[in-house]
């Protein structure tokens, strides 16, 4: 499909890289079927193979005038699949996402997450009143109303991310409790806790210390909010492994993983393992491949259609 070259002008702010020509010289404009917020167009002259990448706001068959374009810049092959969000990172156009948290640890998986859309994380702090609900969905909601107030620019979006540390032979303690537990009795209280689990068997060992964490994340857009769900399973190991970890990474070790790199039962060889080491010893890039942080926001942005 091919409509006219819109004539518009060009928010010189978010150019990355304009191209020396003037814009009458558009051959076509070839909006993007898949994804209606995003097209090309190339162009008539110039060197050749040269493309300019657009953002088109709203519906590709909404008239030219409807159009914003963002920026443009040299592009040597289009990629009809190219989403809006791939458009803005190409232009260096950052959208900006803040996160609802006191913890910098959840911050630095955040970011490291959210690089690959182009979407910067800034942390948001308040004191935000945390209801003592017994589903960490309820709680990450309550977070995400009280923090929209804060909102500055309608553009930005917030996150809140509510995790805990389950143990199945506490009956899911410390659960929604996890902060007011790692305050208290810390990692070596947990540890004391179940301290008389344990087997010479590792398979029996790793199943009477079984635990996981669970994370629920809450994005708001537009007035919209967006949840997404994560748990990563494994065990409480039998001491305390310090190294870049936060919270309770020094104490849980996570379930190997498969080749499509899902959780595998204790006693089979994993294709991708820790050997046995606790999250707190392994790097931040390690750590992410099981994360359960990591996979409730990858469930968040697959509901996400602007994120493609
Ligand atoms: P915010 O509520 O301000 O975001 P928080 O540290 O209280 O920060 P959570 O309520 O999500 O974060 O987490 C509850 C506890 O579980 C807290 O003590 C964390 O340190 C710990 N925790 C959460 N995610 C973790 C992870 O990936 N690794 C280790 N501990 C984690």
């Amino acid at each position: 499909m091919v409509v006219n070259a819109p004539k518009i002008p060009v928010p010189k702010n978010k150019v990355n890289s304009l191209l020396p020509f003037p814009l009458e010289k558009y051959a076509s404009i070839t909006p993007n079927i898949s994804d209606p917020t995003a097209f090309t167009a190339n162009v008539a002259c110039g060197e050749p193979n040269h493309s300019l990448i657009a953002n088109l706001r709203h519906a590709p068959i909404a008239p030219p005038s409807a159009t914003t374009i963002y920026g443009f810049m040299k592009y040597p092959k289009i990629t009809p699949s190219i989403n809006h969000t791939q458009v803005l990172s190409i232009l260096g156009v950052i959208m900006r996402l803040l996160f609802l948290t006191t913890n910098l640890g959840k911050v630095a998986e955040a970011r490291n997450f959210f690089q690959r859309y182009g979407i910067s994380v800034d942390q948001l702090e308040f004191d935000a009143v945390e209801p003592q609900a017994s589903e960490l969905e309820v709680v990450a909601m309550s977070k995400i109303e009280q923090a929209a107030a804060f909102l500055q620019d309608s553009e930005d979006m917030i996150l809140v991310e509510d995790a805990g540390l389950f143990v199945d032979s506490l009956d899911g303690f410390p659960g929604v409790y996890s902060s007011y537990a790692l305050e208290t009795i810390g990692n070596h209280g947990i540890l004391k806790l179940i301290g008389h689990l344990k087997s010479e068997d590792l398979v029996i060992d790793s199943n009477l210390r079984r635990a996981e964490f669970r994370a629920v994340a809450a994005l708001y857009k537009d007035g919209e909010i967006t949840i997404g769900e994560g748990v990563c399973p494994g065990r409480i190991s039998h001491d305390v492994g310090e190294g870049e970890g936060f919270g309770f990474d020094p104490i849980f070790i996570p379930a190997d993983l498969d080749i499509d790199g899902e959780p595998i039962p204790f006693g089979e060889m994993g294709h991708t393992s820790t050997h046995g080491r606790q999250f707190g010893v392994i790097p931040l890039e390690q750590k992410q491949l099981y994360s359960h942080r990591k996979r409730a926001l990858l469930s968040l942005v697959s509901k996400l259609d602007f994120l493609g």
